[in-house]
């Protein structure tokens, strides 16, 4: 069977072809394994229409990832696949998978869009890839809209999927099993994507080709909730892969695909400590420790003592990023962050004395923020000083503690879901005295007093990576002055051909 996978166009005020979609090489992985000839079509990167691509390899069945900014231009992409060919649709990926507030059926809903997968994919991708194929063994007249026939119910039992039959009555099916023994997963499918088209995972360092930055995800979950994560959309159990299984195909991307830089895309790597003792060891055993590696997302600063954090050094890390959020001490408590200040100002400084480098993740303009906490989380943010501060303006997603805080008591400042993206320096959302203006402000002060200290613009200039990006260094600087244009504003004036 022929298996397109998309990641449809996603016109972001950044560069989003850093790495090469993680789900999708994922998804693409076990439907090789199961057999299938699998092509990616990840439009961030393509030079070939859509349509064209569609015409030459004749997908059977097609699956579109999709977040929350990128829905509609999944659902476009649905129905422009679907004007040339009446074949199942599926879409996965976090936005769907929001069931409190309906955004599964949000997609199927929409004419073009067959069938949804909530949560994680593989095992739902894998049962409805088997039903279309056997399907399409029996049936001479290969069609979605015989698959989706109710008498006949076809998807009737894959446990997490949402879908459509032909008579128009929405389904949504029990959910899904996490998947348990994430070793038994293949590798992600590199080798169906575009390399040499990919900027970098990581656009701060060293300006390494895309084509050798790779991304490694060595567990799946978390079992925290902090209020503005769109994380607890995702199941709460955190697994982990085993030390040897990691290790396996961290050789494979610095021996065989000729890595020089790797990505830890967990969202909570170090919830063991202990396996990350053994992977360290495991990297420095196998003598593959001089590749440098990034915990991209960050690790929970409460588990990143002395001992681990040197012990990674000697594995080759280069630098880790902490969610800190707030400088404020009530706030962190609201966001159910479960850390104090103090362990988060140890957390750095272990991190320094290990000689790592450092990214703090903040966030402007939580519920109940005020002037005075925002000023504080700008402070702590100096007083910590990473070599990043990331600092984001709160947007409240769907499925989160803080999105049903807005519908309760503020009021949303978006247009549509294109708005939910974070780079345009624009309030999401106001509640009581947590005014936008107010937001935007303090949004704009956190990267001036950040970025603008002597001592940073010193230390930044001293560094190779600085003159090396010093085109998107100087953008970024300039945006801290000059605000973007909102997303819905840029669609318009792109729509309407100026
Ligand atoms: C890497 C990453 C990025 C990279 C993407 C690079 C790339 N080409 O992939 C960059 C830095 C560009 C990025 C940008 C943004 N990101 Co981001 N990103 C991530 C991150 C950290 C990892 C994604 C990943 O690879 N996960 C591993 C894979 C295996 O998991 P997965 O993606 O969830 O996929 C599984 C299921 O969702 C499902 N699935 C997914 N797609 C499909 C498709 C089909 C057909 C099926 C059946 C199943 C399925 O099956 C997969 C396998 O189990 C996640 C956090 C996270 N832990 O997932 C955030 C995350 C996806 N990002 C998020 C956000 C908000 C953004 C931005 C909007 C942020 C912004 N600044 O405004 C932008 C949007 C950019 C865009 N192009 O759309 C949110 C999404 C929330 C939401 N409701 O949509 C997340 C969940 C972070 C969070 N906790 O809030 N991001
Ligand atoms: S912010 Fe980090 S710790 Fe909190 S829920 Fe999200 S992934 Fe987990």
């Amino acid at each position: 069977m022929r298996v397109a996978l998309i990641n449809p166009k996603f016109r972001l005020p950044i560069d989003t072809r850093t790495s090469p979609h993680l789900a999708l090489a994922y998804l693409g992985a076990v439907s090789e394994r199961r057999g299938d000839t699998v092509r990616v079509f990840d439009a961030d990167v393509e030079d070939q229409p859509l349509v064209e691509f569609l015409h030459e390899f004749k997908p059977h069945l097609v699956g579109i990832t999709t977040n929350t900014p990128q829905v509609k231009q999944s659902w476009s992409t649905a129905a422009a696949i679907k004007q040339e060919f009446d074949i199942p649709i599926v879409l996965g990926g976090p936005h769907v998978s929001v069931v409190s507030e309906e955004l599964d059926f949000e997609s199927v809903r929409q004419p073009q869009v067959d069938m949804v997968v909530r949560g994680e994919g593989e095992g739902p991708w894998l049962e409805i890839s088997d039903l279309v194929d056997r399907y399409l063994r029996d049936q001479p007249e290969f069609s979605a809209k015989g698959m989706l026939n109710p008498e006949l119910d076809l998807f009737r039992e894959v446990n997490g999927l949402s879908y459509k039959t032909n008579d128009g009555q929405l389904h949504r099916n029990p959910d899904g099993q996490v998947i348990a023994d994430l070793d038994g997963l293949p590798w992600p499918a590199y080798h169906l994507f575009k390399m040499d088209r990919y900027t970098n995972l990581q656009p701060a360092t060293d300006a390494i080709p895309g084509s050798r930055s790779f991304s490694i995800l060595t567990s799946r979950g978390c079992p925290y909730r902090c209020t503005f994560c769109s994380q607890s959309i995702m199941p709460i159990k955190w697994r982990a892969r085993s030390p040897e299984n990691v290790i396996e195909e961290w050789r494979h991307l610095v021996k065989d695909l000729g890595a020089l830089e790797i990505g830890v895309l967990d969202d909570s790597a170090n919830i063991r400590k202990n396996r990350l003792h053994q992977l360290a060891d495991a990297l420095i055993d196998n003598q593959i420790n001089h590749v440098p590696w990034i915990f991209v997302n960050g690790i929970r600063a409460n588990l990143a003592d002395l001992d681990l954090l040197v012990k990674l050094k000697q594995a080759g890390l280069r630098r880790t990023a902490f969610g800190v959020e707030t400088g404020d001490e009530q706030m962190i408590v609201k966001i159910d962050k479960h850390i104090d200040h103090d362990t988060i100002r140890q957390a750095f400084k272990n991190a320094k004395a290990a000689g790592i480098e450092t990214i703090g993740f903040f966030i402007i303009g939580l519920p109940g923020d005020t002037r005075e906490t925002m000023q504080k989380t700008i402070d702590f943010a100096i007083e910590l000083d990473p070599m990043i501060a990331n600092f984001s303006m709160m947007t409240p997603y769907p499925g989160t503690i803080v999105y049903e805080q807005v519908k309760q008591s503020g009021r949303f400042l978006v247009q549509d879901w294109e708005d939910y993206v974070f780079f345009d320096q624009k309030a999401r959302y106001e509640m009581g005295d947590l005014t936008a203006e107010l937001m935007e402000e303090m949004y704009r002060k956190a990267y001036r007093q950040f970025y603008w200290r002597p001592k940073y613009v010193m230390r930044a200039m001293s560094r190779k990576d600085f003159w090396l990006k010093f085109g998107r260094n100087a953008r970024m600087a300039w945006r801290t002055v000059v605000p973007q244009k909102e997303k819905t504003e840029l669609r318009r004036a792109i729509e309407a051909g100026v």
